[in-house]
């Protein structure tokens, strides 16, 4: 009889479970797919033959299960950006889940157990960049905090057509490879022309051995929203439309802007947030962000994204009618950014301070944080807007709260968002701090965290049950996003209990970021710099539960894999001829340089080079010359160590076999967009000058004047 009820009961409960408790199934292919943005055709990769892939939608409760059949030759992942999951479906290949080998499938299944907005791409390689990304909206059980009217996803994105690979072998030849093709060379012309201010940057930054400043590092030939460069979404006049923004860019930071008014935003990363009102906001690579736009009349209004950078925007129009442009947004000045009030400032418990805006931000556009709707007008009759009826709208809609009523210009920084419940932590919980520095060579085009990259680096361990605390300080002239896997983090600002959620953090040049999680999971948590090529150049770690872990050097030898680029400089003079060939890894690198007469007169060098530290390499190897045609060829063993002093100048001591020491000092200068000098001298009291004109990335004119070879002019070609 017992046995009986039981068996009952159990059906019962197996009943009612199963009806609520939905299973979602997708089904989709991976391959290759023919794509023309720019008016070049270009083989690029998607899902279900779409870029974006196919929206992911379930119900907190349900169970997703989504089929990836790979059909290309190479293999493939997905990771599940922003989902709590059981770590072997969070799709690191190697580290948490075996990669989706080519002609195989692969299935991954778990509970949603949160609602929101979140995306999903491909971890493997530069996948991403070409293609392999899709969005995920996961519905509350019981209806949105904030109704709309509508609701879309706008998947915002950058596009090159190179090959993805490529765009990282230029870049580690040189971190500036893309400045021509984006006009932001940095050059002493345009220095000056900016003025005693742009003067004192570029020569204080030069003192302290830093590179000027910049936004991004790839040239990009298109954005795109929702896998188009203009997008349309059906609107009607009055309707409050939620648009779910998802930066899925590789490597491009984005600002937002409706042509509608202010935008409403009322989640963050996925996690709802007090409603906040923002005429502008800025979208850091990976991170998610719905607002509710108001469509106040029968019009398309656009909502424009444009790179921070400057270099482009892509379109999305809601509604129907005629087109009300966003205002077109001035290029960032370069020259008047000065981070040295960024230094230390934000100790752990001032963080009201802790993210502030960059400079040029200040410069240009002062945020008004307590600024009313009325002082939109001029903002808004700019961006084609009729006041009027934009106050109509508002005042039908529903009472808002009183800090509603203001409007932030340009957002930038986390400082207005508000948690919409307590996110502190049990204060009782052990705690465990870690100081991250995020640091870079742009020379080398390596990035790293605590100087050291993925493949240099240990874990970092922690412990479950104790709240972890990231202070992070980054010691580049980049934005960072930083994003953790598996885990929502507090970003500490002046909301206190109420500081927010997320998943992904911007870390502004010379600024620092304090986050903290509960360490409430198990195993190995990838943890990375979200612009796609800073994560492959090394600025990446595994976050390892102390007993759970799985990874292993050899998990971190796959994941971090070093790899070896190669590069080559060679100018054909008249009166000479110069070249380098070099291949190079992180810390490696194997150089030939030599110069030629064409009298029988030669110098050559090949050495190995370990780089120490972004300004000290030491290095050993051979030296081969012979000066005069008559004299003999003099071949020396040498040892040296390059050193970067102040003013970027470069120095290289080196002694040789016969115990002869030398000295050599140069540096370049960068004099126009396409023209840049340069100058060396050595003790052995030779000296030479060159003038280079860059007519593309690939092919300079050269002018030479060495002290032994004398005027020479020619051509100069980089491979
Ligand atoms: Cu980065």
């Amino acid at each position: 009889m017992k046995k009986i009820a039981c068996f009952l009961l159990s059906f019962v409960i197996l009943g009612a479970s199963s009806a609520y408790a939905k299973v979602v199934t997708y089904q989709f292919d991976i391959n290759t797919k023919s794509v023309n943005f720019t008016g070049e055709s270009v083989v690029a990769l998607a899902i279900n033959n779409q870029i974006p892939g196919p929206t992911i939608e379930a119900t907190v409760g349900d169970t997703l299960e989504v089929t990836f059949n790979n059909k290309m030759d190479t293999e493939t992942s997905i990771h599940w950006h922003g989902i709590l999951l059981p770590n072997d479906q969070d799709g690191v290949p190697y580290l948490t889940t075996q990669p989706i080998a080519p002609h195989s499938s692969f299935t991954y299944r778990y509970k949603i157990t949160h609602h929101g907005t979140y995306w999903y791409h491909s971890h493997t390689g530069l996948q991403e960049q070409r293609g392999i990304y899709g969005s995920l909206v996961f519905h509350p059980k019981d209806g949105e905090r904030v109704k709309s009217d509508k609701d879309y996803v706008v998947v915002l994105s950058d596009w090159t057509n190179e090959n993805p690979n490529q765009v990282l072998a230029n870049l580690k030849k040189d971190g500036d490879y893309y400045a021509l093709k984006k006009g932001s060379v940095q050059s002493w012309d345009k220095v000056i022309s900016n003025g005693s201010q742009a003067i004192k940057n570029r020569l204080q930054g030069s003192w302290s051995r830093m590179g000027p400043m910049d936004l991004s590092d790839v040239g990009y030939d298109a954005f795109l929203s929702n896998g188009k460069k203009e997008e349309t979404l059906n609107a009607h006049k009055g309707d409050k439309v939620r648009i779910r923004l998802i930066n899925a860019a590789a490597s491009s930071y984005l600002n937002v802007e409706f042509s509608g008014g202010p935008m409403t935003i009322v989640a963050a990363d996925g996690v709802d947030v007090e409603p906040l009102q923002v005429q502008r906001l800025r979208i850091a690579i990976a991170e998610t962000y719905d607002v509710i736009v108001p469509i106040s009349d029968n019009k398309s209004y656009e909502l424009r994204s444009s790179s921070e950078d400057g270099t482009g925007h892509s379109s999305t129009f809601i509604g129907n009618g005629e087109k009300v442009f966003a205002p077109d947004i001035p290029k960032p000045n370069l020259f008047l950014m000065d981070h040295s009030q960024h230094g230390n400032h934000g100790s752990h418990n001032n963080s009201a301070g802790a993210m502030s805006m960059p400079a040029t931000i200040k410069h240009q556009m002062p945020q008004h944080s307590g600024h009313k709707m009325e002082n939109m007008n001029s903002h808004d009759m700019h961006a084609g807007h009729d006041m009027h009826q934009m106050q109509q709208t508002s005042a039908k809609q529903d009472q808002p709260p009183h800090h509603m009523q203001n409007v932030i210009e340009y957002m930038t920084d986390y400082e207005n968002l508000r948690a919409v419940k307590d996110t502190s932590f049990d204060k009782n919980k052990p705690q465990r701090e870690v100081i991250l520095n995020l640091t870079g060579n742009m020379e080398r085009y390596v990035w790293s965290f605590n100087n050291k990259t993925l493949a240099e680096s240990d874990k970092i361990m922690i412990k479950h049950g104790e709240i972890v605390r990231f202070v992070v300080q980054n010691q580049t002239m980049m934005h960072h996003p930083i994003h953790l896997h598996g885990h929502f983090f507090r970003v500490i600002n002046k909301q206190g209990d109420r500081s927010p959620l997320k998943h992904t953090v911007n870390v502004p040049p010379m600024d620092k970021v304090i986050i903290e999680f509960d360490a409430n999971e198990e195993k190995d948590w990838f943890f990375h710099c979200h612009n796609l090529y800073h994560m492959k150049a090394g600025m990446a770690r595994v976050i390892s539960y102390e007993g759970t872990t799985q990874a292993t050097p050899e998990t971190l030898a796959k994941i971090a894999h070093d790899g070896w680029f190669f590069s080559g400089d060679i100018s054909a003079l008249s009166n000479m001829t110069i070249g380098m060939l070099k291949t190079s890894n992180t810390r490696n690198s194997i150089e030939f340089e030599y110069d030629y007469n064409y009298k029988k007169e030669y110098d050559a060098e090949l050495i190995y080079a370990r780089s120490i530290t972004r300004f000290l390499d030491v290095y050993a190897g051979g030296n081969f010359e012979r000066e005069g045609k008559d004299e003999k060829a003099e071949n020396t063993a040498i040892v040296g160590i390059r050193y970067v002093l102040p003013m970027l100048i470069e120095s290289n001591l080196r002694i040789n076999s016969k115990g002869k020491v030398r000295l050599a000092l140069g540096s370049d200068l960068q004099l126009t967009e396409r023209t840049k000098f340069g100058w060396s001298y050595n003790t052995n009291k030779e000296y030479r000058f060159n003038l280079a004109y860059e007519i593309n990335k690939k092919m300079l004119l050269a002018a030479t004047y060495d002290s032994d070879f004398k005027w020479g002019v020619g051509l100069r070609v980089r491979f």
